[in-house]
Parts: C-alpha cells; structure tokens; sequence
C-alpha cells in the first residue's frame, strides 16, 4: 500500500485522502487494517463526501472504462455504467444468511454456517484487490439524529459502487461524527467486484456480527451493501430485538385540499410500482381540486412507534432513488424523469453516440424517439430493425437510474425529518393479473399481516430467474428477511401490541389483466382515485361494504370520471370470485407448508375465518 507523503493520491488532479481523517475510531481502523490485509489493495482511499470527489470518482471509473460521461449540456453531471451482462440484478439463490444455527435463517432463506461462509469468503477476498483501490466508505442509513439512524461503513474495489453510494446514502465525514471516535458500532460492509463471476459470487450477511460480505457482483442489490442487504436484512434483524421494523415500503404524503397531511406506507414486491406510486402526479382535476402527492422515499422504510403518540412514526433511510429505467417517461412518472435530470447514474441502458461525439442515452418507452443505433446493455449494436426482427432490448428490463432525492419536485418537507412521520396506512401491493381486487381494505391490523403475509405477485426482471410466475411474497420482504420468517410474522403481530392507535392496512393491484390481457386499470397517476379512497378511509369518510376478503368500496366509490374505465371495469376490476379465493387459499399453502408448525397462530385463524367467510 502506498500513502504518499502528503497522504494523498493524486488522480486527474485531485488528491484522494490516503490516511483517515482525524476522529475514526480504533475499532474502524483495526477494521479496515484487517481488511486491507486479506484484500491487499494498491492503495486505501478514505473518501470524505465531497463533491469534487465524487467528480474525481468517475473521472477514475471513465479512465477505467466503467464510467461514460454524457452530453453534459442535456444532463448535466450525468455519467452512464454497463455492468457485466451476467450482473444486472440481484441473484437470490446467491445471497445468504450466515448464522451458527440454520433456525435463525428459517425455511425461506439461504443459509450457511457462519464459520464456513467466513473461511469460503476469506478464500475468495484473499488478494482479490491486487493493483486496485480500496474505497473505504464510511456512512449513514437514516436523518443525522434520528433514534434508527445507522452507520456503516463499506470497503469496495468499485468506484461504481463509490459513486453510488454518494448518492444513495449520507456519505462522507458526518458518519465519522455520527459514530464518535471511540464508536464501535457499524456494520462492517466488505465488498470486491472480484472477477464478476457468477459461479464465485456470494451476497452474505452475518447478522450477530453486524457483518456484509458481498464478493463478485456489481449489481445494486448486491454490491450497494446499505440498500437491501443493511437497511432491510440486517435492520429488519435488529428491528425484532428492539421493537422497529424495517420493511420494503415506499413511503408518501398526501395533501388534501383543506390541507389535511396523510402519511401512506406501501409494500410492493421489486419492480412493482413503489417508484411510481411514491412519486405519482395526481390528475387534473385532482391537482386543481388542492391534492398534493409528496414523496419521502421509493423503496425502505424504518418504522418505530413514537413514545408520545403511540404511533407508528418512519422515516426513509435512503438519500437516492435506485429505479427502473424502463417505461419511465414524462406521462408515466415525470417527477422520476425529472429527478434524473442531472447528477443521475445510468446502469445498463441504450448508450447512443451523438453527431459531436457526445453521449446520450436511450431506453425502451422513454419519451425520445429511438436512435438509429446505439450500444445495449449487453455492449452489442441495437438498431430497430434489430430489434424487431430479433426482440433485442436496447436497456435492460431492469437497468436502473441512481438520482439524488433532492432532484424530486415532490420531496415531502419531512423527508430528511428525524422524528419521522406518521403512518396513516399500510398499503400492501401485488402484481397480479388475475383474481386479486383493485383494492381493499383489511378488517383489523391482525387480518391486515395476514394479507400482506400471503401476498402473492409475478415475478419481474429486478432479480434472476424466471419471471411472470406467482410466487408468495410475505410483506414483499421474501428477499429481503435477515431471519427467521416465523419470527418475522409473529414481530408483525406482536407490534400492534406497542402501538395505541395503528395504521389502517389496504391491498392493491394494479396489473389485474381482462381476459383479451389488457390491463383493467390505468395505473401510473390514476391510482389517485383509489389513494383517495384509502385517505378517505383512514378519517372515517368514505363508503365501504364487506365482502369475504375485507371492506371494498361500491363501484360508484371510485371516481371515474375523465378516464377511459367503466362502471363495468370497476365491477370486473373489483370481481372477488369464490372459485379464484379458494385456488389462492391452495397457493397460500406453499408458504404455509414451509413454515409448517411453528406458523405464528394468528395466522392460521386468519385464514380460518376467510375459509369461513367463503
Ligand atoms: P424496485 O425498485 O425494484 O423495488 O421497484 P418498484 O416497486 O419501485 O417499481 P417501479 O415503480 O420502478 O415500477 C416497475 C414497473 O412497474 C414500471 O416500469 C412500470 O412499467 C410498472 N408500473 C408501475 N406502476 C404501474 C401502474 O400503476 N400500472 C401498471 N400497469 N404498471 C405499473
Ligand atoms: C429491488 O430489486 O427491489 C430494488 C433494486 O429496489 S436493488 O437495489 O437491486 O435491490
Ligand atoms: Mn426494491
């Protein structure tokens, strides 16, 4: 390792920090020593946050051919990034929960023996950093000050990663000052791109030690070790012993026209909406009428009940959003195109030469017509004639943007807020093309966790594998559980306990298909009309009637003016068939049989009373 002198490396004229700045602590530094020794690195680089570093960053990645800049007149600090086309979304067959006791793990996750993960793990990090850099990444999950606020500190080899977690998270000096010089407490989040080998990539997490080993992906969920695998599977470990929840929620805020503020968490599984609805523009004559949509995250929140209200308060821990490029457009989701407007990273889209030499990106329903030719996400030659002989995508199904919050329009005023906001209601989500009503609402909190615990949703391009199929999705937490999902439901359960007054809990669905497999529902900025009645709900307002799966507004209850639905549709849309329930019951049974015995018994009550209720 070389320090220089001045401690400092230069690179394209700015000078990297090579020795830690004053107030790490030792634990950090014994730590990162340890590492340095098992990955033997070039050189370490403490990053600090600063902007001119993060420009230094990807004028390192452009040299290293990982970054290319775009035009910087249509977007400003924008830079664009191909992964390795075996690497461009999370590989859950690979991700893995490492504990001494395969129980802690439970029935739906990987597990692996600590020791051995450790000792497997060791073998593959060992010199995986030769000639390269060591990025050390100190940083915070959560507003400075807030109770949750967590900090963690990541090693990598990848300026990609270095550059996204600028954004992503509050990265730099202030996790040094969050944590105190003498702080021992961080998760320790090692990772190395290695050799981008499929066959030699683990994602594990070592929950008793507050520990992130990730070797041999650069994909997002794999190697931006604060998202999935800090901020949901390690927090949601830690929530269970310290009465919080970390859930894959969005999280928004909705302005009445008398100014009323209503807080709405939602969980939809991966690639299922949550940017779209945290961020949705209300039609017209919701707008005029005084609605606001605010956003305070897209993807992770951390929920705790406030000591004086005896609510369930949250706060989002992220700082960016990490979202599906494609089919974002300016009538789709204009508050994301906007965010993406500058200081954005481009992961696996169309990358499009232009006529001054300068780059412009171009992906699958954007609002820009389609480039002659460009290069896709797998580095090949896209034209359309291509592609429309051959199917060829030029971006991938699940290339992402990585784009400051701060970009968002519609920010809430309390995203960076660290008491948090209020929950109003829970809203659970699935993509479902058939059976699975428009909306409802659950009866009780009780009968609201058995309904998001049986989600059920196809399966989408943001992990590997095949895709369109249901599988169960607890929460849409299924991925992102760090233990034991007995232990989880029954934390689900046991919070009601703490609260006072608890959010009012909603299923939704806005893939249901008719049978020519068309979608029924709009979507996008439309889902506004169910919002409002699920706001509506939440004060006591709106109409409901019970029906066997939980309290349903009238057809007429959903406002359909303005938009090409029928009372019809809504009728279809919010069909609950008897015959569709009791095969979903069957469904149901895959999870249940997995945790067969120890399944918490509220469950099975629930379900009791729906076969009832049938
Ligand atoms: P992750 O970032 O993977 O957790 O995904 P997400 O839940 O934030 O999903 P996102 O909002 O990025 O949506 C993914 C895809 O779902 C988009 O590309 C849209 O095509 C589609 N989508 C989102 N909202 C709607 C909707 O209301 N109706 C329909 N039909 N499709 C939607
Ligand atoms: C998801 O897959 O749910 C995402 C993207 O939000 S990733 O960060 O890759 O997990
Ligand atoms: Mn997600």
């Amino acid at each position: 390792m070389s320090s220089g002198s001045t401690g400092k490396q230069q690179r394209h004229g700015y000078a990297f920090a090579t020795q830690p700045p004053s107030g790490v602590s030792a634990a950090v530094l014994e730590w990162v020593a340890e590492c340095a020794r098992l990955t033997m690195p070039d050189r370490v680089v403490w990053l600090d946050g600063s902007l001119d570093e993060r420009q230094a960053l990807f004028s390192l990645g452009e040299s290293e051919g990982i970054f290319v800049q775009l035009n910087q007149k249509k977007w400003p600090g924008c830079w664009y990034h191909r992964s390795n086309s075996n690497d461009v979304a999370r590989t859950e067959h690979l991700t893995f929960i490492c504990t001494p006791s395969q129980d802690t793990a439970g029935p739906t996750n990987n597990w692996m023996d600590d020791k051995l993960a450790y000792a497997k793990l060791r073998g593959l990090f060992a010199g995986s950093m030769k000639g390269r850099t060591m990025f050390v990444i100190p940083f915070v999950m959560g507003p400075l000050g807030s109770p949750l606020a967590k900090v963690g500190v990541e090693l990598t080899d990848s300026p990609y990663v270095a550059a996204n977690m600028g954004i992503m998270t509050r990265m730099g000096l202030q996790a040094w000052q969050q944590l105190g010089p003498a702080g021992t407490e961080f998760t320790r989040c090692l990772h190395s791109i290695g050799d981008v080998n499929p066959e030699r990539r683990y994602i594990c997490h070592f929950p008793f030690d507050n520990t992130i080993w990730s070797f041999g992906s650069g994909y997002g969920g794999n190697a931006l070790l604060g998202k999935k695998c800090l901020a949901l599977r390690i927090a949601s470990f830690l929530g269970k012993q310290q009465n919080w929840m970390a859930e894959h929620m969005l999280l928004m805020g909705i302005e009445s026209p008398s100014k009323e503020k209503t807080y709405v968490a939602a969980a939809f599984p991966s690639a299922c909406g949550k940017t779209n609805f945290a961020m949705l523009i209300p039609p017209e004559k919701y707008k005029r009428a005084g609605w606001k949509i605010t956003t305070l995250g897209d993807d992770i929140v951390w929920m705790w009940v406030d000591k004086e209200s005896g609510r369930l308060h949250a706060i989002n821990p992220e700082t960016g959003y990490f979202g599906v490029v494609p089919g974002t457009n300016s009538k789709s989701n204009p508050n994301a195109l906007e965010a993406c407007r500058s200081n954005t990273i481009f992961t696996n889209v169309g990358l499009v030469k232009l006529s001054d030499g300068t780059f412009d990106v171009w992906w699958e329903d954007s609002d820009w017509p389609a480039p002659e030719k460009c290069i896709n996400w797998e580095g090949k030659e896209w034209t359309p004639a291509i592609a429309k002989e051959t199917g060829m995508k030029a971006a991938h199904p699940n290339s992402r943007f990585t784009a400051p919050m701060e970009n968002n329009p519609v920010l809430d005023p309390a995203a960076r807020d660290p008491k948090g906001v209020p929950v109003n209601a829970i809203v659970f989500g699935g993509r479902r093309s058939k059976t699975i009503p428009l909306v409802y609402q659950a009866f009780n909190w009780v009968h609201g966790v058995y309904v998001g615990a049986t989600i059920g949703s196809e399966t989408t391009a943001a992990a590997t594998g095949q895709q369109g199929v249901v599988r169960r999705d607890p929460m849409a937490m299924l991925p992102f559980i760090g233990y034991n999902i007995r232990d989880y439901l029954g934390h689900w359960f046991r919070m009601r306990k703490l609260m006072s007054d608890c959010p009012r809990v909603f299923m939704v669905n806005w893939f249901r298909k008719n049978d020519a497999g068309k979608f029924l529902w709009p979507g996008f900025g439309e889902n506004m009309r169910v919002l409002k009645w699920i706001v509506d709900r939440c004060h006591g307002r709106a109409y409901a009637r019970e029906t066997t799966v939980g309290w349903m507004p009238r057809p007429e209850d959903i406002d359909i003016e303005g938009i090409d639905v029928t009372l019809a549709d809504i009728r279809e849309l919010e069909t609950v068939s008897t015959d569709e329930i009791k095969q979903e019951i069957l469904l149901q049974e895959e999870l249940f049989l997995k945790i067969a015995g120890e399944l918490p018994k509220e469950m099975i009550f629930q379900r009791e009373l729906l076969i009832t209720r049938l």
